[in-house]
Formats: structure tokens, sequence, C-alpha cells
């Protein structure tokens, strides 16, 4: 799905700033008929959860409705109008006056509505959007919802961030042509005989059919190379590969034109020439080996929960240059497209995870001390689940598919991979999403449960990603004996898949300014030597291809699971101050970095 951009052909408004805002009751009738009664208002972009005082906010189970008046611009006559949301947490209901004009389910990903048809250029209408934060056993991620004894609808779930709601990314109008350019796929590759030339395949579709002209730019705007047709190859001479740390981006200008001959529509789509693969034990970007140094992340920031912000972009992207890590997860859902084009334009790789976070019932009974149920059957996750999981798999693909940043999609987060029902559950999964994107690797995140031994779906996958907690939830406080276990595991996985393996989670909740001169868990001192004992560990595993700390910064966790003020794993603190563990990690990866990993080389050696 192509991002809104002002083009010769395309203009836009964005909808951002403070809309009318109301919990829906049951009495509420159809709010969308007219004004919403209401003194609240919510700001776009942010979560609604954080930002009033009143707890039945915060803990409302069920839709809320968020309005304001648009005017379309009066220069739009001819021109085919679109809503679009950037995300919607997670379901959604749009209305144009009294119109249904869209519906979505999926909480981090775009979705949009033509309303040509009902407004008209210069003139206001009446936007009224319904928001629905409801999880359940056939939604991405998952959830339950139970009534309380006193008649609340209580929403529980399988992660433990808490589960922000609301329009959390922006909202815009934006008009196109008639004859327009609907999408735009590019894979990129560099020519096997002469790697001076970049291959830039391409394939563009229109709603109606119209003559393409395709055209490649530099960063200076120079062409570089161009094409007919909605499919071909181009090929661009004395390429500047997209590499990590060192980002060359190029426009791909694309351009439909009308009978006779006249451009109707242009849209730019940035990329950059880079190729993944993996061979053997090894993960390559343009046929060099890649060592993972960076994070899990979350989209997480106080009062604006998980609203976008280009402050926190900014600043977050800054402390992962000044660490060292070259890379981060987007745990657990896409991020915001703005994040994307960033790590696009300043050379960090991505390795980008849908919302399948916490198919897992076994965590279920271990967090809750209830019986465990088995994950994957007919009364659990099922079709409908699976059904889901796909939509959510096609969206994050049609979203992010032409980033260069991106190098492997995450499927799911800490599945139960050792359950009875797994195999089936995924390997439609993995072949859906193989089919949708042939180039780029395809992982999922395994959890401490699933062990070498156990798990049922590694093989299906190109990279094991392990999260694992030795010396935290395991072995806590004692890390001879954490770091024991962890190697033993590790090792149990690369001799028995042969595929790279890295570290997809680890690490301790930590409160800064707690010290201790031994090993006590909380302490910052403790982070670090916990940090090092996973480091030992890792540096003694040959396929071992990276390592991605839990979590970049302190966020917000769920009310009633047993976290003090939230999920303290983090290197830095929520408002993004340095515990000690960040200078720790600092001094690692940035001595890695030194050693540039040659062609073939392991630059941990
Ligand atoms: C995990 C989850 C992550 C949690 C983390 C923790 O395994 O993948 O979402 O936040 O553990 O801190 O417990």
């Amino acid at each position: 799905m192509l991002k809104p951009r002002s083009t010769p052909t395309r203009e836009l408004v964005n909808l951002d700033g403070l809309w009318r805002f109301a919990v829906a009751t049951t009495t509420d009738g159809e709010p969308w008929t007219g004004p919403l009664d209401t003194r609240l208002e919510a700001p776009v972009p942010a979560s609604y959860n954080d930002l009033f005082t009143d707890s039945a906010i915060r803990d409302h189970v069920g839709w809320v409705w968020y309005q304001r008046q648009v005017r379309v611009p009066r220069g739009w006559a001819g021109e085919r109008v679109v809503l679009r949301f950037d995300a919607a947490t997670h379901g959604a209901k749009v209305y144009v006056g009294d119109v249904l004009v869209a519906e979505h389910v999926g909480g981090y990903t775009p979705f949009e509505a033509d309303v040509t048809e009902h407004v008209r250029p210069g003139e206001e209408f009446r936007l009224t959007v319904g928001v629905n934060n409801e999880l359940t056993n056939r939604t991405i991620p998952p959830g339950s919802i139970t009534v309380t004894q006193d008649g609340r609808r209580k929403q529980t779930y399988l992660h433990d961030f808490y589960n922000y709601a609301g329009l959390a990314r922006s909202v815009w109008l934006y008009c196109k042509p008639a004859v327009h350019i609907d999408d735009i796929t590019i894979v990129t590759g560099i020519d096997g005989a002469d790697e001076t030339v970049g291959t830039v395949e391409y394939s563009v579709e229109t709603n109606s059919p119209a003559a393409v002209r395709v055209r490649a730019l530099d960063a200076d705007g120079m062409e570089v190379a161009a094409g007919e047709g909605a499919n071909g190859t181009l090929r661009i001479t004395d390429v500047k590969l997209w590499r990590p740390g060192a980002a060359c981006l190029y426009d791909l200008v694309v351009e439909a034109r009308g009978d006779d001959g006249e451009v109707v529509d242009t849209y730019t789509e940035p990329f950059g020439v880079r190729t993944v693969e993996v061979r053997g034990t090894q993960f390559l970007i343009n046929g060099e080996p890649f060592y993972f140094t960076g994070f899990g992340k979350h989209e997480d920031s106080p009062v604006r929960g998980k609203g976008h912000d280009d402050a926190y972009l900014v600043h977050d992207f800054q402390l992962m240059e000044w660490i060292g890590a070259n890379s981060f997860r987007t745990a657990h859902y896409p991020y915001a497209e703005e994040v994307m084009e960033f790590a696009d334009r300043h050379g960090i790789v991505v390795i980008d995870e849908t919302a399948a976070v916490g198919l897992n019932l076994a965590v279920e009974s271990g967090l809750l001390g209830t019986p465990p149920r088995p994950t994957f059957s007919d009364d659990t996750f099922n079709d409908d689940t699976r059904a889901a999981h796909a939509q959510a798999i096609r969206e994050l693909i049609s979203r992010d598919k032409n980033h260069p940043s991106v190098v492997m999609w995450c499927i799911a987060n800490e599945p139960a991979s050792n359950e009875e029902g797994a195999r089936e559950y995924f390997e439609p999964l993995v072949a859906l999403t193989r089919k949708l994107d042939p180039t780029r690797p395809v992982t999922y995140a395994a959890v401490m449960f699933a062990t070498h031994e156990n798990d049922r779906i590694a093989d299906l996958f190109d990279v094991l990603c392990i999260n694992r907690y030795y010396g935290w939830y395991i072995a806590t406080g004692d890390l001879a004996t954490a770091e024991a276990y962890l190697e033993g595991d590790l090792r149990g996985w690369a001799e028995k898949f042969g595929k790279p393996i890295m570290m997809s989670e680890y690490g301790a909740d930590t409160q800064p300014g707690l010290h201790s001169v031994w090993d006590t868990p909380w302490t910052e001192e403790y982070q670090v030597a916990y940090l090092e004992a996973n480091h030992r560990a890792f540096d003694r595993i040959d396929a071992f291809i990276g390592e991605h700390v839990w979590n970049f910064a302190d966020f917000q966790t769920a009310n009633g699971i047993h976290r003090v003020g939230g999920n303290k794993k983090g290197v830095f603190t929520r408002e993004r101050l340095p515990k000690a563990a960040a200078h720790a990690l600092r001094a690692r990866w940035t001595s890695l970095n030194d050693r540039k990993p040659a062609h073939g080389d392991d630059h941990r050696s």
C-alpha cells in the first residue's frame, strides 16, 4: 500500500490535531449522526489511555469515538478523494456524515476509504471514527474479555505491554487522479558479473490501463536509469549500495500516462539497492556477513502511550547510534511508517514483526496460575485466528516491502512452537510470507519453553531467533549457572538446525539508582553483569549472528501483571536516560563495529 505523498498529481491534508472524543456507553445510539455530545478532546496522534485522569477511560473496553470537521480543498474537483488512517488500534469504523465508509481490523497497519462520492470540494464534512480496543482469540494480537462480578468488562491479554489504543498515528485526506497508480513493488539486486551494477526490478499497478514510465534518480536528482512498461528491470551502473550504517537512497519516479501521452499520475517511491541472503550459518547483506547489535524496542512514551512522536523518533535513533546499535526489531507489532523511513535514510537494519504476540496459552497459565489449555484447538487459537494472522502478514508486507532497512520478516513472537498443532498453524503462514516476498528471510522469536528438542517449527524458517532470560526468570542471581544453561541451550539449536542463530531477547529488570557490589537482581551492576554473562556465551557459538537486548527503554505494562512501574528491562529509562548497562553495551558494540567484517570473516574473532 502506497504512503500518501504530495506529488505533481497528488495533494494531501494532514488531519492531526485535537479531535472531539467520547467513550462509548451502551446508551450511545448512533454518535456519528451528529456532533459528539462530549467535553473531551483527544490529540491525534496519541493513544488516549494516559491522557485523562478518569480510570474508567483508561480501562474502558470497547468503542471510543473521535470526531472532527474536515474541509475538502476546493481545487480537488474531478479527483478521487481518499481518507487514510496510518493506524487505528485495534479496530475501526469510519463515517463521513451519516455514511459508513470503512471498517478495519488490525491495530498497526494502515487503511483507506475512497470518499469521493460522499464529499464536495470546497465544503466541510463531519468525520467520525469509532475505535475499538478489544482483543479476542480471533484478533492479532489475541486476548480475552471477561465480565467481573460487579459487571465490568475486563480485557486480559498474553503480552506484558499495555494495550494502548486509539488513533496513535496520523490521519490524512488526500487526492489522486481518476486514473492512478495503485501499487509499486521494487526488488533490488547486484549484478553477479559486475558488482558495480545494481538491478532494480519494478512492477507497477494502476487502477485502469495506462502506459507506465519509470525513472531512477540518484540523491542529487540525476537520472541514472529509465524504463517503459508496468514491469521491468532497470540497471544502475556505478551503483551506490544501501549499506548498514551508510544508507544511500534512490527515487523511483513512476508516471502513468493517458491515451494521448499526457502524464495523468506521478508517484515517487524511495528505494535502496541492497541484497539480503542467508547462506549456511551466515546472514549476508550485500554479500557480506552482518552481525546484528541492538534492541527489541517498543513504541512507548509517557502520556502519549504508543502515539507516534517525531521527537522521540529522532532521539531514539540518536541513542541507538551513540550506543553502537546497528539494528532493532519492531517488537511486537509494525511501527509507524515514519520510523521505517527514518531507518531507510539512516542505515539502521530492521527486523519487521507482525502483531502476533501471545499465541501461547502456557504463558497464560504461568501468569494467571490457571491450568494449561492447548494453544491450538477449535476452542482456543484456530482457523479464524490464523486467518487474522494471515491478514496481518499481508498488510505488513504490503506496507513495508519496499523499505531497504527491512531485512527479515518476523511473523510471531513467542508462539507455542513446542505444542501440538503449531506446525499445522504455521506452515501455511510461512508459505504465505514467502509467496508475498520471496526475497527476505523469515523468522519467529522462540519462547523459553520451546527447546531445540521439542520445537516443531524451526526448520520452516531461515534464522533462529531465540528469546531467553537465564539469569533473570531462571537462575535468578546466579550468573555462572545462567551462562552455562544459555550456552548449552544455544548449542543445541545451532547443532540441530545448522542455521544462523541470534538472540532476539535477553534482559534483566533494573531500577536506576539501585546499586550493589554483589550479583543482586534489579541493580544497575547486575544488568551489566547479566549482559556480560550472555555475551560470553554468544561469543563461543560459531553460528551466532546477533544480539538484541530486551529492551531499548523501560515501557508501560498491563495493569494486573507483576511489574513495578512497568517493565524495567530498558537499557534506557522510559524518559531515555542511560542506565549503567548503556555504557557497557556502548563499549562492546562500538568495538564490534570497529572490527567491520571483511568478506567471509567473523568480525567477533
Ligand atoms: C518476553 C516477551 C516480551 C516481554 C519479556 C519480559 O519473552 O517477548 O514481550 O516483555 O519477555 O520482560 O518478560
